[in-house]
């Protein structure tokens, strides 16, 4: 986002519009409604492993023509769920190549004989490419895990005679390349007194486990023939009115009416229009605030989407309802503004990442991390290093969590990543991410990477291209990305909106000296201000701790240590907080799996929380820290109190 006051943009939204993406269609989240219907198709489905030598087989045998069973021995494998960790079977925990899963479906009848009908198979991700069959018929190809990609399968279902029984078919390769993101290298080992012929390792450049699959929902849902295919909305303020600016894409026929409803949280209507574009207007706005940055965060509106049609077989109408927080983000040189006041990002980094499931979306582990968020007193966290699943930004919306929205550009470590394929797909992926998650009020800045290799000159480019695209799809949020460069070394900065700053004092450097973080890190801060004049987030810091491990004095690995090096990281912060430093995020929220190594206990371990969610001494001590920030940082000024203080074993 330009500097500048929030006000401009309401002025300029429904202008800046125009910057459309080079995406075909909308990817609004599914929902039921008069006119939609959905049928979710988590459960089990069939599974095989691809273990030939080249990977090819499925595809020499075509095994998408013909039921899975008929081609060799499947497996049941739950969806969502990575597949690594569920069977005994050490071979398919590291697979790298293609695996193949199916499932059948009956539709119902009206499915399939209403012409008036579309039917859709939406895919919430699939790690990391994918190719989609129904019914033996190549349906769909999509490039890159952590999003969702979709078909209209009407062509597919509305023929034949009843019952239409669906064969979906999808072959998942979770190998990485240099062009993918993020990218790897497949390392062949030819020396064959050590390795047999043929024998390859997958290399990543990224601290967490390749986790692959069928990681969230799979589900098939309809819309009417000319339907509502997408809805942008940006939000300002003037005075106590909010301003909703909105635009909506229809598909399918341009003889249509569009009626639009903006209700408030009572289901009161506040203001309507009509047509593909409009400004709403609010008196007497509730606006959305993070949460405990105000008594009554998360205040969401819902904006109802009526959609007539005439068709050649008749009319038709469409229903769609997107909740609105209506708030205001801008940056100025030192502060993070949301609302026009200043916002203190008190919060943590996480992963999608818990036991056996592996990155498998869960409703169970997301209320629990939800709820453990607000237990600390965390305000926001950042996506790393990908996307998280749409109902955890819906989270998120309603809690009044804020979001950085990382994208999977994790791991650009080498020099040759940063080519012109890679660039393509990176700025293919920000549209991707934009286009799914540009609605979330709770999100407010994106990032286009994780700690790249930003000192070189074809990282400048690379960085500078990424996040120009990227402001030109949303010129309504900051973008970033998050540095681990020298200051004066780092190619990308100059073109980021807030410096975002990854730094392990007395962990990777200094091992054991925790006396010298206070200085290293105002080292830190004094150079980056000085050089850029933008304000910067301590975007990770932590250490490795191994729940249980006690020592005092503290030692490396301890639960006294960990707490010691937030402390004198909390000393450095409190130093720049109210200047220009305008946020802090733990690494990590809970411990995760990755790859094995001999700097690696089952995991990394800087978790506050373990993998199984339970708190470290560290998260007692952020937890005050949080809460005590919360109290300074409110607004208007009042003391917040946990919802869970009260008759709690821990205060
Ligand atoms: C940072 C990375 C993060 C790692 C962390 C660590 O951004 O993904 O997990 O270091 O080493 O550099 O714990």
């Amino acid at each position: 986002m330009a500097r500048g006051s929030a006000v401009a943009w309401a002025a300029l939204g429904p202008l800046l519009w125009g910057c459309a993406l080079g995406l075909q269609g909308g990817m609004l989240y599914p929902q039921e409604s008069p006119s939609r219907e959905c049928k979710e198709l988590d459960g089990l489905w069939s599974f095989r492993a691809d273990f030939s030598d080249n990977r090819r087989r499925g595809f020499e045998e075509q095994w998408y023509r013909r039921p899975l069973w008929e081609s060799g021995p499947t497996v049941d494998m739950p969806v969502p769920s990575s597949f690594n960790d569920i069977s005994q079977d050490w071979r398919l925990r590291h697979f790298v190549g293609w695996v193949w899963y199916e499932r059948e479906v009956i539709l119902p009848e009206r499915w399939t004989q209403d012409l008036r009908t579309r039917v859709v198979l939406r895919i919430g991700s699939a790690h990391s490419y994918a190719i989609v069959w129904v019914n033996g018929v190549d349906t769909l190809e999509h490039e890159g895990g952590y999003l969702p990609f979709e078909a209209d399968i009407s062509n597919l279902v509305q023929v034949g005679p009843l019952p239409s029984r669906l064969r979906i078919t999808i072959a998942i390769n979770n190998t990485l390349t240099p062009t993918t993101l993020p990218p790897g290298t497949i390392q062949y080992l030819t020396d064959t007194s050590k390795y047999p012929k043929g024998y390859f390792v997958q290399n990543t450049y990224f601290d967490f486990f390749n986790y692959a699959g069928l990681q969230r929902s799979v589900l098939l849902y309809t819309t009417p023939t000319t339907y509502i295919d997408d809805i942008t909305v940006t939000t300002s303020v003037e005075q106590d009115s909010g301003l909703v600016n909105y635009q909506i894409s229809v598909k399918g026929s341009n003889l249509f009416k569009l009626e639009v409803r903006l209700l408030d949280a009572e289901n009161k209507v506040v203001a309507n229009g009509t047509g593909t574009q409009g400004q709403l207007k609010v008196p007497g706005v509730s606006l959305w605030w993070p949460y405990l940055m105000h008594e009554r965060p998360a205040y969401l509106y819902s904006l109802e989407v009526q959609l007539t049609a005439q068709t050649s077989l008749g009319p038709v109408s469409d229903f769609y309802t997107l909740p609105v927080g209506i708030r205001t983000v801008a940056v100025t040189k030192s502060q993070f503004l949301i609302n026009g006041k200043p916002f203190y990002f008190h919060g943590v980094n996480k992963h999608e990442d818990a036991d056996i499931r592996g990155k498998g979306f869960d409703w169970p582990l997301l209320v629990k991390d939800f709820n453990l968020l607000r237990w600390l007193g965390a305000n926001a966290f950042r996506t790393s290093h990908y996307p998280y699943a749409e109902e955890v930004m819906q989270m998120c919306d309603r809690y009044g969590i804020v979001v950085i929205d990382e994208c999977p550009g994790v791991g650009l470590a080498l020099p040759q990543f940063f080519n012109n394929v890679s660039l393509h797909h990176h700025m293919q992926v920000m549209e991707e991410v934009v286009r799914r998650d540009k609605n979330h009020p709770a999100v407010v800045m994106w990032s286009v990477a994780n700690e790249p290799a930003s000192h070189l000159e074809s990282a400048g480019y690379y960085l500078k291209m990424v996040i120009a695209h990227t402001k030109s799809l949303d010129p309504s949020r900051s973008v970033t990305f998050v540095s681990n460069s020298n200051y004066a070394a780092d190619k990308g900065a100059p073109y980021v909106d807030v410096i975002c700053l990854n730094s392990y004092y007395s962990w990777y450097h200094d091992y054991g000296h925790l006396e010298l973080i206070q200085l290293q890190l105002a080292t830190q801060f004094e150079n980056w201000y000085k050089k850029y004049q933008k304000p910067i987030i301590q975007s990770e810091y932590g250490a490795e701790t191994i729940a249980g491990f006690h020592q005092d004095p503290p030692l490396m690995f301890t639960e006294e240590y960990q707490k010691s090096l937030l402390e004198q990281y909390h000393l450095g912060l409190d130093q720049k907080r109210r200047k220009y430093v305008v946020g802090e995020l733990i690494w990590n929220f809970a411990d995760f799996m990755t790859e094995q190594s001999p700097t690696r206990v089952l995991g990394n371990k800087k978790g506050i929380f373990t993998r199984q969610r339970q708190p470290k001494s560290a998260a007692f001590l952020l937890r005050e820290r949080y809460w005590k920030i919360a109290n300074e940082t409110r607004y208007p000024h009042s003391v917040a109190k946990s919802q869970c203080l009260e008759n709690s074993p821990f205060t």
